[in-house]
Order: structure tokens, then C-alpha cells, then sequence
């Protein structure tokens, strides 16, 4: 049997210590998708207890270029609070992560709540004070960004920090055709549009809303979603600068220092 606290401690460990460890799968076998989702549980009760406060929650793996690049070819959901919040302009201390990565992301501002079954890209949209541009940086706990979907889900979907943009609008054009560019020092990397999450970003945040369900819970009123990265992300390094530049949502930058 899957000892559910076990997992949770190691990976609580690995993120404290800022050491990689090796995926939960290469050491046990038979990891369900329930259990993964209960350590990462486990995990998010352990950081509450000691202060911590939900913000929001974050869908992974929802665009092809994310799902093809780590080789997991299903949507995932991780939870945020507020320690991962990284004002804008603070740069990313790379000392506290182990090897983060940097993507562009939609992000929605909930003024209700959204609890499933039946949740759709329409509730999405209606529900949704505001939309805002963000950038991701994930970390994951597991040497190389080599998971299994048990894994990462465990993991919390390798949350780590993010930073949300400046000047967040109503949602009241068509997001499948929002422009994304994503710069590295000045360099044109990736280039996307918001259908590249799966056909519309709010769509992902639906999917989550009718998942939550299964589980007794839902997404609140206030939360900060963030749907998913339209490109792979970029690895941070001393002095890297990232940008993302996304259509109305205008442009969000971060900058790595040691
Ligand atoms: C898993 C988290 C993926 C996204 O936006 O696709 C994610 C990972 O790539 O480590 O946050
Ligand atoms: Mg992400």
C-alpha cells in the first residue's frame, strides 16, 4: 500500500533541502492517479498548517508543446498559495529553487465560485471578473524534469512561483486568438496562441472545475487559475531574462539573479 505521508514528507524534504530526488514510480510501483492526488493533498495540509494560504490553482500539461516536451499526455492540477507568489519586478532567486523553468500562461480571476459537474468554457468566462497575462515558474522536485503523470501530480505539478501581469481585463474577446511571444535575453523562442491550450484556455479551468467535483471540491471565488503553459518552458539561469509578450494582455518580464 501506498503510505501516502511517506511521499508527502519526501517530497516536502526535497523541496526544503533543494535537492532533486527520484520520482516516487522509479521507487514504488503502483502509484493510482487517486493516491498521487492524496500525497499531493498531504503536501498542500503540511504547508497550511504551517501558514500558508490557497490563492489559486494551476492546470498543467494542457497545451501539446508542454505534453510532447515532458512526455505526459494528460491535463494535471496543482494547487497555489500564497508562498508562491512572486511580486512583479522581484527577480527569481535561483539559491531557493533547484533548476526552474520559466512559461507563459493565461490566467483567470475568479468573482465566483465555479463548482462542477457541467462546468462549461461559457461558466468559465462568465465567472471571471478578469483575465491577466502570467509567467509560471515551475521546479520540479524530481532530478531532470523526469516524471510519470503519478508523479508529477504528486508533486503538485512542479509549482513553485509566479507572477501575475500588470494590467489583468475582462475576458470579452475570443481567447482561442490571443497572441503570445515569448522572448529569452531579447531572442524570439516560441511563438503561441491562447487555443493551444486545449482549444481555449477556458477550457482547461472547466476541466478542473468538473475534476475538483469528483473530490468534494471546487474552485473560489477570488482564486488566480492559471490554465496552463502554451509553450515549453524556458530554463532560468543567472542573469536570463524572459518575456512574455501575450496581444491585449500586453507584456510580463522576469529576470534570474543567484
Ligand atoms: C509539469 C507542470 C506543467 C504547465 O503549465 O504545463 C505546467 C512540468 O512541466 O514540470 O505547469
Ligand atoms: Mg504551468
Amino acid at each position: 500500500v501506498t503510505d501516502v505521508a511517506k511521499w508527502a514528507d519526501y517530497l516536502l524534504d526535497a523541496e526544503s533541502r533543494g535537492d532533486a530526488v527520484a520520482p516516487i514510480t522509479d521507487v514504488e510501483s503502483g502509484l493510482t492517479l487517486e493516491q498521487a492526488y492524496d500525497v499531493q493533498r498531504m503536501v498542500l495540509d503540511r504547508k497550511t498548517a504551517a501558514g500558508e494560504q490557497v490563492v489559486g490553482a494551476k492546470l498543467g500539461l494542457t497545451s501539446r508543446a508542454k505534453q510532447e516536451a515532458m512526455g505526459v499526455y494528460e491535463p494535471v492540477y496543482g494547487v497555489l498559495t500564497d508562498a508562491m507568489v512572486l511580486p512583479i519586478e522581484e527577480p527569481v532567486r535561483l539559491g531557493e529553487l533547484i533548476h526552474p523553468r520559466v512559461e507563459p500562461e493565461i490566467v483567470f480571476i475568479l468573482d465566483a465560485d465555479l463548482s462542477g459537474p457541467g462546468v462549461t468554457v461559457h461558466d468559465v468566462v462568465d465567472a471571471s471578473s478578469a483575465i491577466c497575462c502570467g509567467l509560471e515558474i515551475i521546479d520540479s522536485r524530481y532530478a531532470d524534469f523526469r516524471f510519470t503523470l503519478g508523479d508529477v501530480v504528486a508533486d503538485n505539478t512542479s509549482a513553485a512561483r509566479f507572477v501575475l501581469g500588470p494590467a489583468p481585463i475582462e475576458p470579452t474577446f475570443d481567447l482561442r486568438l490571443l497572441g503570445c511571444l515569448l522572448e529569452v535575453d531579447g531572442r524570439l523562442e516560441a511563438t503561441a496562441a491562447g487555443a493551444a491550450v486545449l482549444g481555449h484556455p477556458a477550457e482547461a479551468v472547466a476541466r478542473l472545475a468538473n475534476w475538483l467535483a469528483r473530490r468534494g471540491e471546487k474552485l473560489r471565488r477570488g482564486w488566480k487559475v492559471l490554465s496552463g503553459g502554451l509553450t515549453d518552458a524556458v530554463p532560468l539561469a543567472p542573469g536570463r531574462h524572459i518575456t512574455a509578450t501575450f496581444g491585449r494582455l500586453g507584456a510580463l518580464g522576469i529576470r534570474a539573479v543567484e
